[in-house]
């Protein structure tokens, strides 16, 4: 090998990585891996305009009519409209689900439609775009459960225990794409000179010792008894344990991702701030199910307070929960609080 030169056999693209993972799977067609490769894609797509986004009070914001004549769409409905069209004709989709529309995305008439479900929030956290903080895509990929034709709604409403993929882009000092299938949660870094996703964290373990407590604080006169003491414990009120530092961006892929590579909890609990929303923020389709379905794969756990989100089936696209999500014992703890005080 030439000195300074890279050793080629470490380095691993994510197309790679899919395919190595298929080859596990002889009975599998290349759909779900084509899928995958299609979202990693939309994730470039996404990177490239986000990194442009601070450009758009120079080049024409919003609504507008930019430079060159063309309208400036916005981030998230960019972000939203790159996803579905990369996988609306493909012919591996039943049916598309996401965070930015009401109902269920129908693959166009006149396209085939395929075995697989896909629910995607396209850019989420997205009020940070104008601080240059971190923002996310989250995606979940589902078998379809109606036999053929066009999907529906219920093949959309499924328990994330039924989940095949989940995986989030997060666009931060760097791209990265985290996935699992269910052996092992990778991550890819994007090298923008080459534009791959090349592998720098394969098999992702939540560390044993965690280091942080993410939560919107500014929120905990509206939270139940429970939490606030649990809250307490965290911070090592009881004398017992040493406190956890507290970090909160307020976008969900940053908190957790961050959390996954360093252990810790983030929680978005019920409050009592807003009577129409009494179980929180967070939608359990589009953000709590698939980072609970990851968490859980790389050792972790994720919790609306009383049961595993993973059991829960949606009622609704938009359904709420409260979240509590990453080291097992951290979580297990804020479910011991809830079922002590708040029953
Ligand atoms: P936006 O997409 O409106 O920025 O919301 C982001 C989010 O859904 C999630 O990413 C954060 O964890 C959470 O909301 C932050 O909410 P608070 O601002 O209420 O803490």
């Amino acid at each position: 090998m030439l000195a300074n030169s890279p050793d080629q056999s470490k380095i691993i693209t994510i197309e790679r990585h899919i395919l190595e993972e298929q080859s596990g799977h002889p009975e599998a067609t290349g759909s779900l891996t084509s899928l995958l490769y299609d979202i990693a894609l939309a994730g470039k797509l996404i990177a490239s305009r986000t990194t442009r986004a601070g450009l758009a009070e120079i080049l024409g914001s919003t609504a507008d009519v930019n430079v060159q004549g063309e309208t400036v769409m916005k981030l998230d409905q960019l972000a939203d409209q790159s996803i579905y069209r990369l996988n609306d004709h493909t012919g591996r989709v039943a049916v598309m689900a996401s965070e930015e529309h009401e109902g269920i995305l129908s693959i166009p008439p006149g396209f085939p439609t395929g075995k697989y479900v896909l629910l995607y929030d396209p850019l989420d956290g997205s009020s940070n775009i104008d601080y240059n903080a971190s923002i996310g895509t989250i995606f979940a990929i589902y078998r379809r459960l109606s036999a053929d034709g066009p999907g529906t709604l219920a093949d959309c409403l499924q328990p994330g225990r039924d989940m095949v993929v989940a995986g989030y882009m997060i666009y931060g000092s760097s791209t990265m794409l985290v996935y699992t299938s269910g052996h092992g949660v990778h991550g890819f870094t994007l090298d923008p000179a080459i534009g791959e996703f090349l592998l720098t964290h394969p098999n992702i373990c939540i560390p044993e010792q965690p280091k942080y407590y993410s939560v919107n604080q500014g929120y905990q006169r509206y939270w139940s008894k429970g939490v606030q003491l649990y809250t307490q414990w965290l911070q090592g009120m009881d004398g017992d344990h040493k406190p956890l530092s507290s970090r909160y961006i307020g976008s969900l892929v940053g908190d957790f991702h961050r959390n996954l590579i360093s252990g810790g909890v983030f929680y978005y609990p019920a409050d009592s701030q807003d009577a129409s929303k009494p179980h929180g923020k967070l939608r359990l389709v589009y953000e709590a199910a698939p980072l609970a379905f990851i968490a859980t794969h790389a050792g972790g756990y994720a919790s609306d307070g009383k049961q595993d989100i993973l059991d829960i089936t949606p009622a609704s696209l938009h359904q709420r929960t409260p979240v509590f999500i990453g080291n097992r014992p951290l979580v297990t703890t804020a479910e011991d609080f809830i079922r002590l005080y708040d029953a």
